[in-house]
């Protein structure tokens, strides 16, 4: 194993050798001119830049088709410490290799992760640091675990792993007694499901199926199982099989394939059908979580969105489980969040709230507190660290007395949700899953190596820190693109950023996550269909609601609602809606737009964010807010431009989409960065056309000039050119527009949808439920390696952070 991890690593500088003494002259002249830039970080786009700048036409070519142009090509990343360059090589997702050039005489050296994030760290420190830095690193304890190698393979964890596991029981036969315990094992509420103790052995358990198959074959298959329940118990078979003879059958077949001859398919059906998951926890402590007149607010965006929109599609395929099981258990889902008594109008200050359109779930809310008592007010994402702990504790003891059972599946969303989620399963000894929504480090670029810079305002070592311990405790992780675990070709992926990266003066990562690591799971959610609708399904529209939406769009009253106003109705609209984050880049939207007069004339641009009739406590908020205002008057708006305050009606929401596409107009996101981007596929959902970032989820959701396009958000100049281009093409053959509509909707319908999604998470925890239970004494020594980091490490930063003050 380490020696093929050798090999790889000195590819690229075996290959570059001869290249070096070949172009040496190009090469002297480009480093040097990296150099004279000064000590500092070089992005891949300055790399490339300088390089184009620098060597002569007539070689440029000769030098691109070289090894070093692949080199150059693959640098994600270039430290500058004069004489030196190193270099961080990513020749494919997943993948890194670190070297570094002498720039005067050409001498190469491989580095280790370690040499090489010292290196970056003398940006910082100035000097190299001494040898008792802190290193994290969870190689060694996943070192023995299967994984795969090939980059197309990430993120398809489960499939993996059924791999593995089917071929493992094939070999040898003894691998098979950990699914014969492991059927013994289920129970709810005391009572013993799939296996009681009448089954000792595997040719107790084959004999025992291949009785059963002979009795079910010949009964009609629509036969209830309570009718053979008792013949059943005394050969040592208990409920969960099935509810008709059918279906007791198949599963019955399934584990007969199986002790004959496991194959990765059959194991994943037959784990996947197993009951095992009634009791689901899912954790979002930060922002305002509720139903109604929280979207829009600071902190409150698609997560919660997503959050509810899962909720109701897992309680309809648990419910169904359930009674294809042959079960009457009822399942229960509980959101926990956090009660906040200062609620602003909304319902976070109750304690319990049933979730709309379901039978069986709640929001749970249990408060912040410290020694002097509940904290009333709202705070934002980045300050809430030093709670989380007391919070974990509360959850704890409300969960218990909400449920009276142990959950069998903890859910954990964002940095806080997921680190509650590991403390909570860490003491419960139950699967938890993970969903990162964002991860933040990637949002701001540099936050990890002057995360000094940042602390202040951010707390980003909390966060970071937060982050490693949760996906490394974790069972599994649910990702919504690919891009988010391992980038593409040419981009770093979220997971990717935290393999290797370095705090300076708190601990160097040297291995803080693999994004080969079986653990790793696609998933992507959807839009609510019953809101989010195809504008062309006009038996459904919601023209009731069509006079409101022009008050919105079109009234010439300005109020706390909407600011400036469209004079020609005529034109076709193009839209956005979203948090006033910086991130956001609402304001770099409006920018673009007021700076080409092509664009102007063509259609006019509303917004939706933020608040006109309060001031924000947000610090990002506030400055956006001033930003908009001034770019208003810089490029004198008013009569093209609309913008309206967060809506926060969702039903509302989903017809404005469409009267937007009614306009025959579109859906810009034009975000810095986006982790994944619920608007991109609401807007899709309706039949909007989507113009949406390139940076993140957005990239992937939609295949550029088919199903929408891309825009880069740091060259506004272009994308307005690129949008004013498809409306002229609209102009001339409205077609165009039908044709970019309706392949955004094929490709909604074919991968981003709630039902594929909530079939898909119930089978990872059976798969991953069972893995746990295999794989258990691997997983206590991370485990207890995170308790120390969160002892030693976490507990001071987030004591660190200062506490909020109630006025
Ligand atoms: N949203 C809304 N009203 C607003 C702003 C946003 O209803 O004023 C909704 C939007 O429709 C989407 C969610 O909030 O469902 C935002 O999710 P997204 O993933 O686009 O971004 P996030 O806010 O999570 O970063
Ligand atoms: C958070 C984000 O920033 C968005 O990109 C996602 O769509 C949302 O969460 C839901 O996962």
């Amino acid at each position: 194993m380490a020696e093929r991890r050798l090999t790889r690593v000195h590819s690229f500088r075996e290959r570059l050798d001869a290249t070096l003494v070949t172009y040496r002259n190009q090469l002297i002249c480009l480093l040097s001119r990296y150099v004279s830039q000064g000590k500092g970080i070089l992005q891949p786009h300055q790399l490339l830049a300088e390089f184009e700048a620098v060597i002569p036409e007539e070689e440029k070519q000769k030098l691109k088709d070289s090894v070093f142009g692949d080199v150059l090509r693959a640098t994600q990343e270039a430290i500058v410490f004069p004489p030196w360059v190193a270099l961080a090589v990513r020749p494919r997702p997943g993948v890194w290799e670190y070297i570094r050039i002498h720039v005067n005489d050409l001498i190469m050296e491989g580095l280790t992760i370690p040499e090489y994030l010292r290196f970056k760290e003398e940006l910082v420190d100035g000097s190299f640091n001494g040898n008792f830095v802190l290193e994290l690193d969870f190689e060694p304890f996943t070192d023995s675990l299967p994984r795969p190698t090939l980059s197309k393979s990430i993120g398809n964890g489960v499939q993996f792993l059924n791999r593995h596991l089917s071929s493992k029981m094939f070999h040898d036969k003894e691998s098979m007694h950990p699914l014969l315990d492991f059927l013994r094992v289920h129970s709810h509420k005391g009572k013993t499901m799939m296996l009681n103790d009448r089954i000792h052995s595997l040719t107790a358990l084959q004999s025992v199926m291949r009785k059963a198959e002979e009795q079910l074959t010949v009964l009609p298959p629509d036969t209830p199982y309570l009718e053979f329940e008792h013949r059943f118990q005394e050969m040592g078979l208990e409920r969960g099989w099935g509810d008709t003879a059918q279906r007791v059958l198949e599963m019955v077949h399934l584990l007969l394939e199986l002790l004959e001859a496991p194959d990765p398919c059959t194991l994943e059906k037959f784990l996947g059908r197993i009951p095992m998951v009634f009791n689901v926890v899912i954790l979002s402590p930060h922002g305002y979580f509720a139903q109604a007149n929280v979207l829009g607010l600071p902190d409150t965006g698609g997560q919660v969105v997503y959050i509810l929109d899962q909720v109701r599609a897992l309680e309809d395929e648990m419910l169904l489980r359930s009674k294809q099981q042959g079960l009457d258990i009822t399942p229960r889902i509980l959101i926990v969040t956090r009660l906040l008594p200062d609620a602003v109008g909304t319902t976070c200050n109750q304690r319990l709230e049933k979730v709309l359109g379901t039978k069986h779930s709640s929001i749970l809310r249990v408060p912040f507190r410290t020694e002097k008592g509940v904290v009333r007010k709202w705070i934002s994402r980045f300050d809430v660290w030093p709670y989380l702990e007391t919070f974990a504790e509360d959850v704890a003891n409300e969960i218990a007395g909400e449920l009276h059972a142990t959950p069998d599946l903890i859910i954990g969303n964002y940095s806080d949700g997921n680190l509650v989620a590991s403390l909570l399963a860490h003491r419960l000894g139950v699967t938890q899953c993970t969903i990162a929504h964002a991860l933040e480090k990637t949002k701001y670029p540099d936050s990890d190596i002057y995360w000094k810079k940042f602390d202040e305002k951010y707390h980003f070592s909390c966060q970071f820190t937060a982050d490693l311990i949760a996906m490394n405790h974790t069972d599994f992780i649910i990702t919504s693109t690919y891009q988010e675990i391992a980038g593409s070709k040419d981009t770093v992926g979220q997971y990717e950023s935290h393999t290797a990266f370095t705090l300076p003066g708190l601990y160097r990562v040297v291995h803080g996550i693999d994004v080969f690591d079986p653990k790793f799971n696609i998933v992507s959610p959807g839009a609510d269909m019953a809101i989010y609708f195809p504008f062309s399904e006009r038996q459904n529209r919601l023209t009731a609601l069509h006079p409101e939406i022009e008050e919105l769009l079109y009234s010439p009253v300005q109020n706390t609602e909407h600011i400036c106003m469209l004079k020609d109705r005529n034109k076709p609209i193009i839209f956005s809606m979203a948090r006033l984050d910086r991130v956001k880049n609402l304001t770099g939207l409006v920018e673009f737009f007021g700076k080409n007069t092509r664009l102007r004339d063509l259609v006019n641009l509303v917004v939706v964010c933020g608040d006109h009739g309060k001031e924000s406590k947000d610090r990002e908020e506030q400055d956006e807010m001033k930003k908009m205002k001034s770019l208003i008057e810089t490029y004198n708006l008013n009569g093209q431009f609309r913008w309206i305050s967060a809506q926060m009606n969702r039903v509302r929401n989903g017809e404005l989409y469409r009267y937007i596409a009614d306009t025959k107009g579109a859906f810009i996101q034009p975000a810095l960065y986006e982790a994944f981007g619920l608007t991109v596929v609401e807007a899709m959902t309706c039949g909007l056309p989507t113009f949406a970032t390139v940076h993140g989820g957005p990239a992937e959701i939609i295949v550029h000039g088919v199903s929408g396009f891309h825009i880069d958000p740091y060259q506004g100049d272009k994308a307005a050119e690129l949008i004013t281009d498809f409306f002229e093409k609209c102009k001339e053959d409205p077609s165009h527009w039908d044709r970019i509509s309706q392949e955004g909707l094929k490709r909604i319908n074919e991968k981003y949808t709630w039902k594929i999604y909530s079939e898909r998470l119930m089978t990872l925890s059976g798969v991953y439920g069972f893995w746990k239970y295999v794989s258990k004494l691997d997983r206590r020594e991370t485990r207890r390696y995170l308790e120390m980091f969160f002892a030693l490490k976490y507990r001071k930063l987030a004591q660190s952070v200062p506490l909020s003050v109630d006025e």
